[in-house]
């Protein structure tokens, strides 16, 4: 909860005690939410701008905490109500506000967004108001009482709203506000569009009385013909619970302990793994009483053997790319099916057997589609350059995003790496948050890689003109794989400075270059030192891949960026105009001369056996 809403807390109970916010249980996570049986909210949902958060005063600027948009929102004859959700125009959802509408197009606060739905309900049912992403804080209410609030953009929840459903008509109020706040995840500043609203899917999932919130499904490490996991139930003791894997002859049953969870290890034999070149998924069924689970995973091993990444005990080289969730074609938060095959397509014609998906876990589409397509994903939670690393509430609420973004996508196959942060400064603070992060994601998931994207230090050049970049940030020591951001030849110097670099480690670990790469507007040409021309990105590529191609422990890369994309920090007109341009295509799909630069690279290392 942010301070705003704190500090309405403690108003409501110094003065209105009869006023405090509902109480509700929190949003829980529906693993698999996308393969459950739902009622779909997405569509035309009105929406009043609320720039003064006025939708939590009454006209006698009372502050209602319940909301006053809320209670009053059929009106009565004889009441002064001052809004209208019906007459206020409406906003598609899913869908940012800010690329729906001109006048939102630089908004940040607060958005009521309201949408009217008949509902019937039914014996023996629980039923969850699911969200697939909101950004950045936001409420839900149900029929005028609060069902539950949520912190963290790019991650979604699920409210339990059994109670407050009726047959007939009902309506759902959701509060969203994107105010950029110092102690966020992210915080004030980042170099992408802060896209408000409600970006992802909404929905109403219905479940038994006891049902799966959470299970996993992994191929054990040690022994890559055992299959590991457990499935967790809400709502029942001892429940029997049964994993069903047909094409593999497999029907295992287990009872659930104290704790909800039902354990299985088992032998599959006859297993096909699953890898980029073979990207096989076996069906799953998950019956647990009237609750049944169908999903399609995909089973490999993926570990570090000193400054190797070994994928199904083979090492791999990760030929990658990374991804900004912006929709290409037209601008705005990516969240569509055409979006994903859109991107992964561009990224698939490059010749990549690796995305990463910056800076934030993206739609659940990407990695389902990554699953099928056979790309190995590196997931990220947006800890960016300059965190409240001393507060306490900022590490809850970065542990809380990567618990949910763990949580949803823990039996993706394509999912390989979970990286905690991108360029973080060498600090004590920073690394106890960030080995509380690592502790976390170790604990939840211990069969992937962690990784970070770090920032290296330069040796002065020697006399013959040779600099070394080290890599010694502490951090290093507790990741799996080191992930390492650089700009030789953008941020710094020019491209031809790549020749005169060399790397250095202190750790025998293996390295993904997360990031290089420069501006370039498409169609716009010149000399190879001539910046934002194609000719100088594509020169910074060459280089560049010279320059990689002379690290010994290096595993992988994934440039920046596949696509251009917007971002309030880029202001240059007739060259950026609110855009990125280090796209290797740009925002209206046309490829730049780097593309090829790389996709040739790319070719000749597909064409080498690993
Ligand atoms: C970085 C950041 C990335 C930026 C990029 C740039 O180091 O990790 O978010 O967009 O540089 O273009 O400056």
């Amino acid at each position: 909860m942010r301070l705003r809403f704190r500090f309405l807390g403690v108003l409501c109970l110094a003065i209105l005690p009869e006023l405090l916010p509902a109480a509700d249980g929190g949003p829980t996570l529906l693993i698999d939410a996308d393969n459950r049986a739902s009622i779909s909210l997405d569509g035309d949902w009105h929406v009043i701008v609320d720039p003064y958060d006025n939708g939590y005063y009454d006209f006698r600027m009372q502050l209602r905490a319940d909301g006053y948009f809320l209670n009053e929102k059929k009106g009565t004859t004889n009441k002064l109500i001052e809004y209208d959700f019906a007459k206020s125009a409406p906003l598609k959802v899913p869908g940012d506000w800010n690329s729906q509408r001109d006048s939102l197009f630089f908004y940040e606060g607060t958005v009521w967004y309201e949408k009217d739905f008949q509902y019937q309900r039914k014996p023996r049912t629980r039923t969850f108001l699911h969200v697939g992403a909101a950004n950045y804080v936001a409420q839900v209410f149900v029929n005028g009482k609060k069902a539950c609030e949520h912190e963290g953009g790019f991650t979604p929840f699920d409210c339990e709203v059994t109670t407050l459903v009726k047959d007939g008509d009902n309506f759902v109020v959701i509060h969203v506000n994107d105010q950029r706040t110092r102690d966020g995840v992210p915080t004030l500043n980042t170099d992408w569009w802060n896209y408000g609203g409600l970006t992802r899917d909404v929905s109403l999932i219905e479940t038994p009385e006891s049902f799966v919130d959470d299970y996993s499904l992994q191929l054990q490490r040690t022994d890559a013909s055992t299959i590991a996991g457990w499935v967790h139930v809400v709502g029942a003791r001892a429940a029997a619970v049964t994993i069903k894997i047909p094409e593999l002859n497999v029907t295992r049953n287990a009872t659930t302990d104290a704790q909800g969870k039902a354990t299985f290890s088992f032998k599959a034999t006859n297993l096909q793994p699953w890898s980029p070149g073979s990207p096989k998924l076996y069906a799953v069924e998950i019956d647990v009483g009237d609750d049944h689970l169908k999903d399609s995973i995909g089973f490999r091993t993926v570990e570090v053997q000193g400054d190797n990444i070994l994928l199904n005990g083979k090492p791999v080289f990760l030929r990658g790319v990374s991804i900004h969730a912006e929709a290409p074609y037209r601008s705005g938060r990516a969240w569509s099916q055409q979006d994903a095959e859109t991107l992964l397509g561009w990224a698939r014609e490059l010749g990549v057997n690796f995305v990463r998906l910056a800076h934030y876990p993206h739609d659940e589409r990407m990695t389902r589609l990554a699953d099928r397509m056979g790309i190995m994903v590196w997931s990220e939670v947006p800890v960016y350059w300059m965190i409240e690393w001393g507060n306490p509430a900022t590490l809850a609420n970065a542990t809380s995003q990567l618990h949910e973004m763990i949580r949803r996508d823990r039996n993706k196959a394509s999912v390989v790496l979970w990286s905690v942060a991108n360029e973080t400064p060498n600090t004590p603070v920073r690394l106890a948050f960030l080995k509380s992060l690592i502790a976390t994601a170790r604990a939840e998931d211990s069969s992937r890689l962690l990784t970070a994207a770090l920032l290296v230090t330069t040796s002065p050049e020697s006399r013959d003109g040779i600099r070394t970049k080290v890599i010694d940030d502490p951090l290093g020591e507790y990741l799996d794989v080191l992930g390492c951001n650089e700009y030789i030849g953008w941020y710094e110097g020019t491209p031809d400075l790549a020749a005169r670099t060399r790397w250095e480690s202190k750790y025998n670990k293996p390295l993904i270059m997360s990031e290089f790469g420069g501006d370039a507007r498409f169609g716009l040409h010149g000399a190879p030192d001539q910046r934002w021309t194609e000719e100088y990105q594509e020169n910074i590529y060459r280089q560049q891949i010279a320059m990689l191609k002379q690290i010994p422990f290096l595993r992988g890369l994934s440039p920046w960026i596949l696509m251009d994309f917007r971002s309030p920090r880029r202001t240059l007109p007739e060259i950026q105009d609110f855009y990125n341009r280090k796209g290797l295509v740009s925002n209206e799909g046309q490829k730049k001369k780097a593309f090829f630069v790389l996709q040739e690279y790319y070719n000749s290392l597909a064409a080498k056996p690993n």
